[in-house]
């Protein structure tokens, strides 16, 4: 109970709008990261977080409510325990075990599944309408995984996969020709990770097909310098990581941006992480990869068809087998 009352009311407090509810789970640099992206962007009325540390858990909840005199007006609530999810519109999961020295990728994803255990039936069954996005890594074997242990549809199961890969890349072709990142448009489709595919046939800058426009004016260029940018974007995950420890920004501007999209219907297109069979003639199993997909408040709307080379699709089927490798000695 207020101990004062300062505003006379004149309409009851059920009478607000409708209540948009995100959860982050795993405050850690990438999930916090995310929350404060989506806090200043005004993307929620109320942001849940929850982590397996009560007291790191507590003190960025406090760390965030005491920046509320500077944000739009967000409920933001912690707890260990899931309850305090309920009613969530969206589940972004960040919580991820690290890799041990001289662990291997397969284990530590046998690590992860363990926890995504623990983390996913609880949101599917506090928030049964939600749609979940997977951030945490290996992220197109655990989008899968998760989409197995939720039982959701697969419209509602999307894992951020290359849309920070792209994004990468959007930024060293924009400053390789000193253009705006935003009028950039280059995706990467395929596996978040070393398999990924760069589409240089879909770079266009400002509507200017850049491929085609080389080759109509017949100005040659290397295949190689091509080639190192895409290196480039691998690298650079790697590199972040080894200068500071952890990737955290551009993850979470680039995981915000899904959220505004899904939450606020843009229907924008994203290369997100999505069941992939029948599409690309990707078949062989159900493969979690990214493709560039219309995104809106109903989760994934429709992958788009874009004209692949023969040496495009080649490269994105290879890079499914690669996951299904993989997720086949997981045995789910
Ligand atoms: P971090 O800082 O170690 O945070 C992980 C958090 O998870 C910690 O706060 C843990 O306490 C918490 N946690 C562990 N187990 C549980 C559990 N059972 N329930 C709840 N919380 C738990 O890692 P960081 O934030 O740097 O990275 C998180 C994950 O994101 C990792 O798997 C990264 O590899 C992945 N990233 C994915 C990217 C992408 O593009 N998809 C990009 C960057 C990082």
């Amino acid at each position: 109970q207020a101990f004062f009352k300062p505003i006379q009311n004149t309409a009851s407090p059920s009478s607000t709008k409708r209540h948009t509810k995100v959860s982050v789970i795993g405050v850690g640099n990438v999930g916090m990261a995310i929350a404060q992206t989506i806090l200043t962007q005004d993307l929620a009325d109320e942001l849940a977080l929850i982590d397996a540390k009560a007291d790191k858990l507590r003190g960025e909840m406090l760390d965030l409510q005491h920046a509320a005199a500077f944000l739009p007006r967000t409920k933001i609530v912690a707890s260990v325990d899931y309850a305090v999810t309920v009613g969530s519109d969206l589940c972004i999961v960040t919580a991820g075990a690290r890799q041990n020295p001289g662990e291997s990728r397969l284990n530590l994803l046998q690590r992860n599944v363990a926890l995504f255990s623990h983390i996913i039936p609880p949101l599917a069954k506090y928030s049964p309408d939600s749609i979940l996005l997977i951030v945490s890594n290996p992220v197109d074997v655990l989008t899968y995984v998760s989409w197995k242990m939720s039982g959701f549809p697969s419209n509602r199961v999307i894992g951020s996969g290359t849309n920070l890969d792209s994004s990468r890349f959007r930024f060293l072709i924009a400053d390789h020709l000193d253009v705006n990142a935003q009028d950039v448009q280059a995706y990467i489709v395929g596996e978040h990770g070393d398999s990924s595919v760069a589409l240089w046939s879909t770079i266009s800058i400002g509507g200017v097909p850049v491929l085609s426009f080389l080759e109509k004016q017949q100005i040659a260029y290397e295949k190689e310098t091509l080639e190192n940018i895409h290196k480039a974007v691998i690298e650079s995950a790697y590199e972040v990581i080894s200068l500071k420890g952890y990737t955290s920004w551009a993850i979470g501007y680039s995981v915000a941006n899904l959220a505004r999209s899904l939450l606020r219907d843009q229907r924008k297109i994203h290369p997100v992480s999505v069941l992939a069979k029948g599409f690309y003639g990707i078949d062989g199993g159900d493969v979690f990869l990214s493709l560039p997909t219309q995104l809106g408040r109903g989760g994934v709307l429709g992958v788009t068809n874009i004209h692949l080379t023969d040496e495009e699709m080649e490269r994105l089927r290879e890079s499914a087998k690669t996951i299904l490798e993989v997720q086949s000695q997981l045995g789910m």
